[in-house]
């Protein structure tokens, strides 16, 4: 038997790297639960576990230390996917790639339309429109594919505290929005499949933007 604290204080030592040992599958309750707020201002162990968590996805996004740590790609964590029930999410979105005009990928690295740790996330205020991802959506702690559309609201508020414990609000639509819905729902017990038609999973709603 472990504790949280000792679970924790395992994934923030500083030669610690979170692979997919770390991360907890379905069927762990921990996944079913609501997760706790943090406290604020935001304690050492809240701030150093967020940033493992997004040194874990820049890690799972790097074709080398992604075969080396044995890590499936993501752009989103939630503390709850390491058995930590706190309301701590990581957002990692690369940038769409840039062309130039012979229409060869410019390389840009470290270039990400999100990057950033949310304390408490909320979503503040959303859109009528719905919106899913035309390929559906995966995740870390689900090892098989569960197809069908994951429809989540087109848009969305959020507001968050960062890694500075300051209050932000961010508006976001599109799948930049998709990812923290996902992450979101982790910390109040919600697995994607919960939001796709189980009698046919690529019915189209009414109004449904589908991303690709
Ligand atoms: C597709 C993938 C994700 C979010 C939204 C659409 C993240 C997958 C990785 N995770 O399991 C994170 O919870
Ligand atoms: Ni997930």
């Amino acid at each position: 038997m472990t504790t949280q604290d000792e679970r924790q204080n395992k994934l923030i030592r500083p030669s610690h790297y979170i692979t997919m040992d770390d991360i907890i599958r379905e069927g762990n309750p921990t996944l079913r639960g609501v997760a706790e707020r943090v406290a604020l201002p935001l304690s050492n162990v809240d701030i150093l576990l967020g940033e493992k968590m997004i040194q874990f996805l820049r890690n799972s996004q790097d074709p080398v230390m992604a075969e080396k740590l044995e890590l499936r790609a993501g752009v989103g964590l939630a503390a709850p996917q390491l058995d930590i029930s706190k309301r701590i999410i990581a957002l990692l979105v690369p940038s769409e790639p840039k062309f130039d005009e012979e229409g060869n990928e410019i390389p840009s690295k470290e270039d990400y339309a999100l990057n950033t740790v949310m304390y408490n996330a909320r979503i503040i205020s959303h859109s009528v429109e719905e919106a899913a991802i035309a390929t559906g959506e995966g995740c870390l702690s689900v090892d098989r594919e569960v197809p069908g559309y994951v429809v989540r609201h087109a848009r969305v508020t959020i507001e968050y505290y960062d890694k500075n414990s300051e209050k932000k609000k961010i508006r976001l639509k599109g799948f930049h929005s998709m990812v923290p819905q996902h992450e979101i729902d982790h910390t109040d017990g919600i697995m994607f499949y919960d939001h796709i038609d189980p009698e046919n999973p690529w019915k189209m709603r009414e109004g449904m933007q589908i991303i690709d």
